[in-house]
C-alpha cells in the first residue's frame, strides 16, 4: 500500500493570521506532497510496502538517505497538521495538562522549554513533545526530517506535538523571526488531539 497526502481538517486559510493561506498551500501541497511521493518510491518493490509508517521509522536505517529524509518527511507533517485547529490555543487538560506540570513545573516553564528547543535548533528541524511509556512527558529537537522515533534521535519518546522550524514552515510569512512563529503557533496547538495522543501512548 502506498502511503497517501492526508487531507487537512480544516482550510489553508483557516490558522491565520498565525499561519498564513499561501504558507499551507505550498507547505501541505508541495513540500509534503513531495515527501510522500518520495517515500513511495524509496520503499516501492521492497518488504516495506506493507509496515505501517511508526514501524518504518523504528527499524530504519540511518545511512538510507532517501528513506530517513522522506519517511520522516512524511510522518513529521502528518503529526504537523494535526497538532493545529483553528479552535486550538489555550492550555491542556486531565492527564495531559498534570504530566506536563509533572515535568516541567508550569505549562509557562513547558512553553519556555518547548520554544528554546525550536528556537534554538540551528538550520532546520524540528521540536517535539514526547510521551514516555508509562507517560512521562519530554521535550527535545531534531535536525531535517529527523524525529524520536528513529534510532538514536532526540529524547526516544513516542512525538505527540511536533513543530516544523524549517524556514519553508514561516518563512513568507515571518521571514527571520522564528521567535514571532514559534509564538503564533501556540494559539493554535490542537490540544484535544495531542491529549487524544497522549492517552494512547502513555
Ligand atoms: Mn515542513
Amino acid at each position: 500500500m502506498a502511503f497517501t497526502l492526508p487531507a487537512l481538517s480544516y482550510s489553508n486559510d483557516a490558522l491565520e493570521p498565525n499561519i498564513d493561506a499561501k504558507t499551507m498551500e505550498i507547505h501541505h501541497g508541495k513540500h509534503h506532497n513531495g515527501y510522500t511521493t518520495k517515500l513511495n518510491t524509496s520503499i516501492e518493490g521492497s518488504d516495506l510496502e506493507n509496515k505501517s509508517i511508526e514501524e518504518i521509522l523504528k527499524n530504519i536505517d540511518m545511512g538510507n538517505a532517501a528513506l530517513r529524509n522522506n519517511g520522516g518527511g512524511y510522518f513529521n507533517h502528518c503529526l504537523f497538521w494535526e497538532s493545529m485547529s483553528p479552535n486550538g490555543g489555550g492550555l491542556p487538560t486531565g492527564s495531559l495538562l498534570e504530566a506536563i506540570n509533572s515535568a516541567f513545573g508550569s505549562f509557562d516553564s513547558f512553553k519556555d522549554a518547548f520554544s528554546k528547543a525550536a528556537a534554538t535548533r540551528f538550520g532546520s528541524g524540528w521540536a517535539w513533545l514526547c510521551v514516555h511509556s508509562g507517560g512521562e512527558v519530554e521535550v527535545c529537537s531534531s535536525p531535517n526530517q529527523d524525529n524520536p522515533l528513529m534510532p538514536g534521535v532526540g529524547c526516544g519518546g513516542y512525538p505527540i506535538l511536533g513543530l516544523d522550524v524549517w524556514e519553508h514552515a514561516y518563512y513568507l510569512n515571518y521571514q527571520n523571526r522564528r521567535p514571532d512563529y514559534i509564538n503564533s503557533f501556540f494559539n493554535v496547538i490542537n490540544w484535544e488531539n495531542v491529549s487524544k495522543s497522549y492517552n494512547l501512548r502513555s
